[in-house]
């Protein structure tokens, strides 16, 4: 996508002209992974309640989380009707961060724009839908937005006690993000050795 000087309304796709293309293996080498997931037959909650991954009806879910040990679950509603604050989420959600665990995010419903850094500071957006259940690996510098439908649905799961607070890379005056322990993690992946420019 273009850069942040380029963007006039976060909330559109905002894509480079031409457009660079970025191939599901580019995704896999930034640590992200990806799921598509049956979002129809099997209902959740509106609200933005925690819910028990016990309570997993879909086989294919109760697999994922069995195998990827995912022992807490909860379910937001990103939409000016079901979240208080909404702007200020929004906002708060598309100021750029890491986070010192994995990001899980299932999406029920609705769409909305994942954005994250690859080891050139360039940014790539991705287009959630429902039925997509992607990862985000820790330490990657990312944000989130929703589209111009303003709804998102999203399952988000957790390893142990979620802790959601963003750690955020700029005007933080108590972090350099830069040589946070979870960049230091993501480095060590290989993330900045399989994207050198040629
Ligand atoms: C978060 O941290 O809660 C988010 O990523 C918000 C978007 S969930 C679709």
């Amino acid at each position: 996508m273009v850069e942040d000087e380029k963007v006039d309304n976060q909330k559109c796709e905002n894509r480079l002209e031409p457009n660079l293309k970025v191939t599901v293996q580019d995704m896999k080498d930034l640590g992200l992974n990806y799921w598509k997931m049956d979002a129809e037959t099997y209902k959740y909650p509106i609200k933005a309640i925690p819910w028990d991954p016990k309570d997993a009806v879909d086989p294919r879910l109760a697999a994922l989380r069995d195998d990827l040990g995912y022992s807490y679950a909860d379910v937001i509603t990103i939409h000016p009707d079901h979240l208080p604050g909404f702007a200020t989420h929004v906002k708060n959600f598309f100021t750029e961060h890491i986070h010192d665990a994995e990001e899980i995010r299932y999406i029920l419903d609705g769409s909305g724009f994942f954005d994250v850094r690859d080891p050139l500071n360039r940014w790539i957006r991705i287009h959630v839908k429902k039925g997509d259940l992607m990862t985000l690996p820790e330490g990657i510098y990312h944000r989130f937005t929703c589209d111009e439908i303003d709804y998102i649905h999203a399952m988000r799961m957790f390893i142990g006690v979620p802790c959601w607070t963003p750690i955020n890379r700029f005007d933080n005056p108590d972090i350099d993000t830069d040589t946070h322990a979870s960049r230091k993690k993501l480095t060590k992946s290989g993330f900045f050795e399989t994207h050198r420019e040629c």
